[in-house]
């Protein structure tokens, strides 16, 4: 334990399996004798009973990192954001602990093995994609460097819904994954907040004789913090994620009440708990919903005013160093009321003038972008704001009214400059830019990899990187390798602590020191052995997920993220329909056994994501019915992808398809977490797979398709049907689609996407990257046939994975933005 036995004991916390039986029999009070038992019934009342034993000893430490925190005068980071994408806490907070023995010899009195009870918990899913993982791998590497770093979310109800396939279609289902109580929460009604909304502002005079104005006849709701512990891998130290739940409060039901109308105060309670009833499954659109932009405003003004309160505690009401003592990273644009709100804080409840808050609030916010899609940039209607959060529009107005005035001195005179650069677009329905509202109230901006960086730079924020070039900066993401390799691939992780020592855990450049051992013949065979286990446990979940057997000898091909154009799913249906093709006519010299594998969710709202969803599982059911496949060829939709099946996925995957359209994925993350276990990858030059090709050796990485630069210049003369005719290859796999060979009964089923192919204006420009592609996944084929070669740089890898911590990105984050230093335990 990490925990010594006399610590232990004057908890009153007996030896794990004690405690296992104490939780099961009194807390939970379970009632049976559990001999051997299998039941599902018993095995939820195991990971409960299981999940509290292990919380419980988590919580010493973390008391103890709290209190380290708050006595602290060093900087403190929030981390803000409308997503935290957990996945699942047993496991993980077992190895951290080291609990793995204790745990195994407690279970194995009920005859059973942690892999199965860990099952039994549900993921928490409160994050759509790479936002959201990427806001919890930084958790985790935050609590590994015992940087002191809180991270600020919101409590959803229902996470990122379900899938399930129906007929080849995606239909979602609500995920409640509250429903059994979760062990690893602590309720902290005492930190309670209020919120304002709608309402509107008024001057008043303050004891001072000065005109100020006040938000008056808000409707307020209250914000709960419920606390998540972040415990880092074995030293001592277990961070907070504090999730906010919307509550009502007791003056506006007691209000209606006394005007005698009970039911509509019990509705009033739903009306603000639904603030943080669901997350928006939308991955990258913005939405324009009000829901979501009170989603926004509570998870900000809550945890604004939660730090403001412990400050004020400490310091009293002088605010001189709290921008020098606080940092608040913004996750993308979704927290960027943060801005606003400070500044109103500060003024309207604490009394600063303008000039002082400004200065305070510039010097603690920082914003990362997340991506470069026009449609992902959120703009919110001034008629919203000015109706929902007055106040706030009037600060932005006097933000935009003083930054126009830098832009005018930067630019004289140039009017059509203030027009782009303003914070309100205008128009007959005038929104504002919150990317430009989060960079002009911010000290730092950053993209997540070197070109997503670069074009930030050259291209959407181009003005403001010639504004104030020195708040610009690269921060290439990361993957925390604690739970993408230790805990998901077991094997790997005993060969690497054999090979090269247990420290890469903690530091993972150390796994550098894998390359000598590509060379060697017995260690290689090592290596292959440990796919192949992964493989194995891959195909069950395969098969008991969709019913297709998959053949471990076949080549592990996958594709798993969100479905969306620009990822580009659709090229890698291209290409399996050419496989298809070529066994059909027998051409079949070279070809490699493969088993296709795709798997993502699509927002719900996305007709053409959920066109391609059913086209991948309709080419699925043909290429799996056709006996003339059997031995060359298996695909399919992996349903529900979720965070719990990329840990079974990712370490069983030989190749990793990394296809986005160039300049348009920011950075991804799969990509990283497919490397480190040893995956290949065939990808464009986009996102952070020019450093993984860097890092890889490029002689390691399969590269396809245009560069951004090439894909801006093409899109001037686009000619995607003369390219189809002009490749036999491309002529005959079109027309096996387009004959209908996929949708027999439903002629004209996927129009839509077969005309976007061929239409000049298509954005992703797939039909031009689709030769090379075919191109390099033969020479993928030929490459994996030799299986030394194969093995030799997957080895390679690994071994130049180091870079892709997330251990790495957060120590750049301390040095160049926050300027944290580690809070070491005693
Ligand atoms: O930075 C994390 C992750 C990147 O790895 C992906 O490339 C990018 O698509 C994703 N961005 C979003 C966009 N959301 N918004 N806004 O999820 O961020």
């Amino acid at each position: 334990d990490s925990a010594s036995h006399d610590d232990l004991e004057s908890l009153g916390l007996l030896d794990l399996p004690s405690e296992l039986k104490r939780h099961l029999t009194i807390t939970l009070g379970h009632r049976n004798d559990i001999q051997r038992s299998q039941n599902e019934s018993d095995q939820r009342y195991l990971y409960r009973a299981l999940a509290i034993a292990v919380r419980d000893r988590l919580v010493p430490t973390w008391q103890e990192t709290w209190s380290r925190m708050n006595a602290s005068d060093d900087r403190k980071v929030y981390y803000l954001s409308l997503e935290f994408l957990i996945g699942r806490s047993l496991t993980n907070a077992i190895q951290n602990l080291d609990l793995d023995d204790d745990v195994h010899e407690a279970l194995h009195r009920y005859g059973t093995e942690l892999e199965q009870i860990a099952d039994r918990e549900h993921d928490a899913g409160l994050g759509n994609g790479g936002l959201g993982r990427l806001a919890a791998c930084f958790l985790d590497s935050c609590s590994n460097l015992q940087l002191p770093v809180i991270g600020y979310g919101i409590r959803y109800e229902y996470g990122m819904f379900h899938q399930h396939i129906e007929h080849g279609r995606q239909v979602e289902d609500p995920d409640h994954w509250l429903r059994d109580g979760n062990p690893w929460e602590i309720e902290r009604a005492e930190n309670t907040r209020r919120i304002r909304f709608y309402g509107r502002v008024e001057n008043y005079y303050d004891d001072k004789g000065t005109m100020r104005p006040r938000w008056v006849e808000s409707h307020d709701v209250l914000a709960v913090p419920f606390d998540m512990p972040i415990p880092g891998y074995r030293n001592e130290t277990v961070n907070t994620l504090r999730l906010w739940k919307a509550s009502t409060t007791d003056v506006f039901n007691l209000r209606e009440f006394n005007a005698g109308s009970y039911p509509e105060a019990v509705a009033a309670k739903n009306d603000a708990e639904q603030i943080s009833m669901v997350l928006y499954p939308n991955d990258a659109s913005e939405n324009g919903k009000e829901l979501r932009l009170k989603q926004q405003y509570f998870l900000v003004s809550a945890s604004l005013q939660d730090v403001i309160e412990r400050w004020v505690e400490k310091n009293g009401e002088d605010f001189s160093e709290f921008g020098q003592k606080n940092c608040f990273q913004l996750n993308d644009t979704h927290p960027a009321c943060a801005v606003p709100e400070l500044m109103r804080l500060l003024m309207d409840e604490h009394g600063l003038e303008w000039d002082e808050a400004w200065e305070v609030t510039t010097r603690c916010m920082a914003y990362t972008n997340h991506t470069l899609l026009p449609e992902a940039l959120e703009r919110w209607s001034v008629g919203l704001f000015s109706r929902l959060l007055p106040r706030l529009l009037d600060i932005i107005y006097e933000i935009n009214a003083r930054f126009l005035k830098v832009v005018d001195q930067q630019w004289p005179g140039d009017i059509e400059m203030r027009r782009e650069m303003s914070l309100i677009e205008e128009g007959d329905n005038p929104h504002i830019r919150m990317a430009y509202l989060a960079i002009v109230g911010s000290f730092s901006v950053n993209g997540v990899a070197g070109l997503h960086t670069q074009l930030l730079e050259s291209g959407l924020f181009k003005n403001f990187h010639t504004l104030w070039p020195r708040k610009f900066n690269n921060k290439t993401n990361g993957v925390t390798q604690r739970r993408w390799l230790s805990h998901c691939n077991p094997g790997l992780r005993e060969l690497l602590n054999e090979t090269v020592g247990e420290g890469w855990q903690n530091d993972l450049t150390k796994i550098r020191d894998l390359a000598p051992h590509a060379t060697d013949a017995a260690f290689r065979d090592r290596w292959q052995d440990i796919k192949l286990a992964n493989k194995k446990r891959l195909a069950d979940l395969v098969f008991k997920n969709t019913g297709v057997q998959f053949d471990t000898s076949f080549m592990f091909d996958v594709q798993v993220k969100r479905i969306h154009e620009y990822k580009r799913q659709l090229l890698n249906v291209l290409h399996v329909i050419h496989l298809y093709d070529r066994i059909q006519r027998g051409d079949t010299a070279g070809m490699v056994p493969r088993c296709v594998l795709i798997g993502g969710k699509a927002a719900p709202g996305y007709h053409v994501a959920k066109l391609i969803v059913k086209l991948i599982n309709d080419v699925a059911g043909v290429v799996n019915a056709d006996p003339k496949c059997h031995d060359l060829l298996k695909m399919v939709f992996f349903p529900n992808y979720r965070v719990s099946s990329m840990e079974i996925i990712c370490p069983a995957t030989e190749l990793s398809e990394q296809i986005s359209t160039a300049g348009k994925e920011a950075s991804g993350t799969g990509n990283m977490k497919f490397m480190m276990n040893g995956s290949l990858t065939i990808g464009t030059l986009d996102g952070a797979n020019i450093e993984i090709r860097e890092n890889a050796g490029e002689e390691n990485f399969f590269l396809f398709g245009l560069d951004a630069e090439e894909v801006t210049e093409l899109k001037k003369d686009y000619r995607p049907n003369e390219i189809i005719s002009a490749d036999e290859d491309i002529t005959r796999l079109m027309s096996v689609l387009e004959s209908g060979t996929f949708n027999p009964t439903n002629p004209g089923l996927f129009d839509l996407l077969t005309g976007g192919l061929r239409s000049p204006h298509d954005p992703w420009v797939t039909i031009a990257d689709l030769r090379s592609y075919i191109d390099a996944q033969a020479t993928v084929a030929k490459t994996y046939l030799d299986k030394d070669r194969w093995n030799e740089m997957s080895i390679l890898n690994t071994a130049g994975s180091g870079w892709f911590s997330s251990d790495r990105t957060i120590q750049q984050y301390a040095q160049d933005i926050w300027d944290v230093r580690a809070l070491p335990s005693k």
